[in-house]
């Protein structure tokens, strides 16, 4: 499959999902990627070192928001823009949001202005369940269901998701809006739940569960997830919207214990800490437009994902030792210290 795509601009590349997409793109198909990443305290060129010689590959370090940039990009002939770039922590929201905005609203607007001015086809952004809020225990998110988010992270999200729809209403750019619900996998930051408890288990630390740690998210593998924006890059329509979720919805504290099993670790180390403000008490995604559509599914079930995923990091511990040694680690005082 080609598409007459030919270049893609990917925006975010080095963070968790970005790397994962632009392995597995380059890996299947011989089309020239651009990765422009800012690289924040999340962007970490370890995580494409084994690519970053292939002769399809080009880094450029930027931010989305500065036009001259990505419009001196954007004229180079690109076919699809896929935007991973963001602040993508819901807990570092809360601390701060205006980066959010700066980075998930401006720099989207960036690239949308870009794409309409030099004509590019394809405009991909990455957006999150989180848009749509919380749900109660029962019913799931449908690509119609109201957008309602709660944290300063999910409201800078379903802006940039508005400015897509604007877009494409206004200017006729033909932007798709996916999205998807918590992914797990490969190089995922140590602060996001299934990283922080492995890697925590591993050191013998504490792990702080949020509340009562019933909250309920619906976990993706990432490739999953990046075989959905593949098919989406090329199949998807304009102006839509399409849900990717894998239906597989789990409590927080059952992922820690499975975590911890699967580690024979003990219970013991599991601390029940502060909630998060505004904290989201269910998520589940609705799919089937994507199912249904383009053919997606998932292939790979929960169980032997989560295993992967924690051999993973078992396996590369001076990957997340070297992440939590380092500037982390007094985010992770500041944000853990009086919990636990
Ligand atoms: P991440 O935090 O691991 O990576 C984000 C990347 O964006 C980093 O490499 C960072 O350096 C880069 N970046 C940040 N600001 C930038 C800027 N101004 N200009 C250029 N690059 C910048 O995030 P992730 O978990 O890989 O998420 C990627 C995208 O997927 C985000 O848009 C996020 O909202 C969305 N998403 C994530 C999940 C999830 O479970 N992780 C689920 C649904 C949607
Ligand atoms: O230390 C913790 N303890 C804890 O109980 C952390 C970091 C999290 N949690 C809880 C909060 C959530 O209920 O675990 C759940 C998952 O938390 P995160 O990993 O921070 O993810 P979440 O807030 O659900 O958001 C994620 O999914 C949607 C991503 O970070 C977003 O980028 C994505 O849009």
């Amino acid at each position: 499959m080609g598409c007459n795509i030919g270049t893609i601009l990917v925006t975010g590349g080095c963070g968790f999902i970005g790397s994962n997409f632009v392995r597995f793109m380059l890996r299947k198909y011989d089309y020239k990627i651009i990765n422009v990443d800012k690289l924040t305290y999340a962007g970490n060129l370890e995580n494409l070192s084994d690519i970053s010689d292939h002769p399809n590959y080009e880094f450029v370090r930027g931010d989305i928001a500065d036009k001259a940039l990505i419009e001196g990009l954007a004229s180079k002939g690109i076919g699809a823009v896929i935007n991973f770039a963001a602040e993508s922590h819901v807990d570092r929201s809360i601390e701060d949001p205006r980066v959010f905005i700066e980075t998930n609203v401006l720099g989207t607007q960036v690239l949308l202005e870009a794409a309409r001015k030099y004509g590019i086809l394809r405009f991909i952004q990455i957006s999150t369940d989180e848009v749509y809020g919380s749900l109660g225990t029962r019913g799931s998110f449908k690509e119609a269901s109201p957008l309602a988010p709660n944290s300063p992270y999910s409201a800078s999200k379903t802006a940039a998701d508005l400015l897509v729809r604007a877009y494409y209403k206004t200017y006729g750019l033909a932007a798709i809006i996916t999205r998807c619900s918590n992914n797990y996998g490969p190089y995922q930051f140590p602060e996001k739940l299934i990283p922080l408890m492995i890697s925590n288990a591993l050191e013998d630390k504490s792990l702080p569960v949020y509340g009562d740690g019933m909250n309920v998210r619906d976990w993706i593998y990432v490739e999953d997830h990046c075989r959905a924006i593949e098919l989406i890059m090329h199949r998807g329509k304009g102006g839509e919207v399409y849900n990717i979720g894998a239906n597989n919805e789990l409590s927080n504290i059952e992922i820690v214990k499975i975590i911890l099993k699967k580690l024979n670790k003990p219970e013991s180390l599991i601390k029940f800490v502060e909630d998060r403000p505004g904290h989201d008490r269910r998520y589940a995604i609705d799919s089937t437009k994507l199912r249904n559509e383009l053919g997606w599914d998932v292939i790979y079930p929960f169980e032997k994902a989560i295993d992967r995923t924690i051999r993973w990091y078992v396996e590369h511990q001076d990957w997340w030792k070297k992440i939590k040694s380092g500037e982390y680690l007094t985010y992770y005082e500041r944000m853990y210290g009086h919990r636990l």
